[in-house]
């Protein structure tokens, strides 16, 4: 059997498969707001920071993860895992002193590991994701470099707040004695495949790239961005590795203390979104992956790595080899659950029958559907701007807004997945709203791709136990023939009488978001 864990913004999940068969043997998870109270992290992070800083406790995450064996133990044998493998929300970093190594070496499987790992770190709480306190940071390092367009073509992004080496930079200018002391940062992703070592294992290339510090071109640390974010930082980073290797063997900790073998291998870990890559059965250029969420994501394997030359896109390393891209859209659901609020509407009315109330295009009646700031693109919008007829602008007729906000959002990810360059032949629609008929409908019309829907709810955490099988000798072509399978009666295919009608909105969508008409 092969083991999968993701330890996401809310979560730390585990999927255990049986490869020969195709078959999920077990599935168990920790929420950390529900089964961890006392780190008073209801939605994973620690509330009220201000400026834009979010933070976690990394001793969460500690307790999480034997949390989470335990129960995992309860319900399956370890013994038989051959290979581990994580997933982890990206760009989160933790910060340790001299003293980490050796207390990873040598953990004491009677005491939990919190009370063990924690008087290491030498930063008590971790910025994650959702921190956008760096922006000054983001502009010192794109001016260092001669500016983001340098970034973007080294990095593969421009300097994105939420990004590894801008929450580094700042580290280093806030706590600069506290930056002095640490010895070790890792990722969230690499954190957790480092417990189970008993060691620091690698950044891979996936998760690497998110932090605006690995050159795309060398596959390792770029000395200009380095020196752009901060003092001695390659020595405080673990080196990168390649994905789909061997990076160490389990710790004596979890085989004792959980039942694994002894000879159980450590994969390198990625962040979630490569993982999620793999898991939705994507791992090669032609099929897109759109992940419907409170953000909504797009990505896909590339055939070249070519970068955004509007800086909102990225491009991370493919853990299957070579590159993916991916592109975050702030609001998603957030701006889907604000419409739906504001016209006192339920869900039923974003469904096929409330869609088929207008036709598609809707006689023009267009919307920038952005409920407060974006990133992609990066505007601090404060509402939808509507452009249409009078009653339209006004926010009336409730079907017409419905069309409207849901033509511009995936107008609006069309738009700004064209840096790609590569037309699919198939998206995998996933994530909460991708049950929506209507929604999946309207992707493959605007898209003029058919999609397909997932059955897996956590791709991220198999595509991490698929990864584990990958490194350990499975053909990937395999196992994503026998995991990675479209629920059934889910595939819906483009109306090619549309493809007109889109194409014309795309340009109208696009000269609104200019000012051009
Ligand atoms: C990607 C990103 C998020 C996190 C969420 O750039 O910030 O998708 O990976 O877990």
């Amino acid at each position: 059997m092969l083991l999968g864990l993701d330890l996401s913004t809310q979560s730390l999940s585990a999927l255990l498969i049986e490869p020969a068969a195709g078959t999920i043997q077990a599935e168990v998870s920790v929420n950390f707001g529900a089964d961890l109270p006392a780190y008073g992290s209801p939605s994973g992070f620690l509330p009220g920071g201000t400026g834009g800083v979010v933070h976690a406790d990394p001793r969460m995450w500690m307790d999480a993860l034997d949390l989470l064996l335990g129960r995992l133990a309860a319900v399956a044998d370890l013994s038989q895992v051959k290979a581990i493998a994580c997933s982890g929300q990206q760009h989160g970093s933790l910060y340790f002193d001299a003293t980490f190594e050796e207390r990873l070496g040598r953990l004491d499987p009677a005491q939990a590991l919190s009370g063990q790992l924690a008087p290491a770190l030498s930063r008590a709480t971790a910025p994650i994701w959702m921190d956008t306190s760096t922006g000054v940071e983001c502009q010192e390092i794109a001016a260092a470099l001669g500016g983001p367009a340098e970034v973007c073509r080294l990095s593969g992004s421009v300097a994105v707040e939420r990004f590894t080496g801008p929450q580094i930079r700042r580290f280093f200018k806030t706590e600069p004695e506290a930056y002095a002391k640490t010895a070790r940062i890792h990722l969230v992703s690499s954190f957790a495949a480092s417990m189970l070592a008993g060691e620091s294992i690698g950044i891979d290339y996936g998760d690497g790239a998110g932090m605006n510090l690995l050159n795309l071109h060398t596959l390792d640390w770029d000395d200009a961005l380095l020196q752009a974010t901060a003092p001695g930082l390659r020595e405080k980073l673990p080196a990168p590795v390649e994905p789909a290797s061997i990076a160490g063997t389990i710790s004596p900790y979890f085989a004792t203390k959980y039942g694994f073998s002894s000879s159980c291998r450590i994969v390198p870990s990625t962040g979630d979104n490569p993982s999620s890559l793999i898991g939705m059965g994507a791992a090669s250029p032609g099929t897109i992956v759109i992940s419907l969420g409170t953000s909504d994501t797009f990505f896909a394997a590339m055939e070249k790595a070519v970068t955004d030359p509007q800086g909102f896109g990225h491009v991370f390393g493919n853990p299957a080899g070579g590159f993916m891209s991916l592109i975050c859209f702030r609001n998603g659901s957030l701006a889907r659950e604000a419409l739906r609020d504001e016209l006192g509407a339920d869900w039923a009315a974003f469904d096929r029958a409330g869609l088929a109330l207008t036709s598609a295009g809707d006689d023009g009646n267009r919307m920038l559907p952005f409920y407060g700031p974006e990133i992609t693109p990066r505007r601090d919008f404060t509402g939808p701007v509507r452009q249409g007829d009078a009653a339209f602008q006004r926010g009336e007729n409730p079907p017409a807004q419905i069309r409207a906000l849901l033509e511009g959002q995936f107008l609006n990810m069309r738009l700004h997945s064209q840096w790609i360059g590569e037309k699919a032949a198939l998206i995998r629609l996933t994530g909460g709203a991708s049950k929506n008929e209507g929604i999946a409908q309207l992707v493959a019309d605007i898209f003029q791709t058919p999609v397909e829907r997932f059955a897996v709810a956590n791709g991220a955490a198999l595509g991490a136990a698929l990864r584990a099988a990958h490194a350990t000798g499975h053909a990937l072509p395999e196992l994503e023939e026998r995991f990675c399978k479209p629920a059934a009666g889910s595939r819906l295919e483009p109306d090619p009488s549309l493809a007109a009608v889109y194409e014309q909105a795309l340009t109208d969508y696009r000269k609104l978001l200019n000012g051009e008409s």
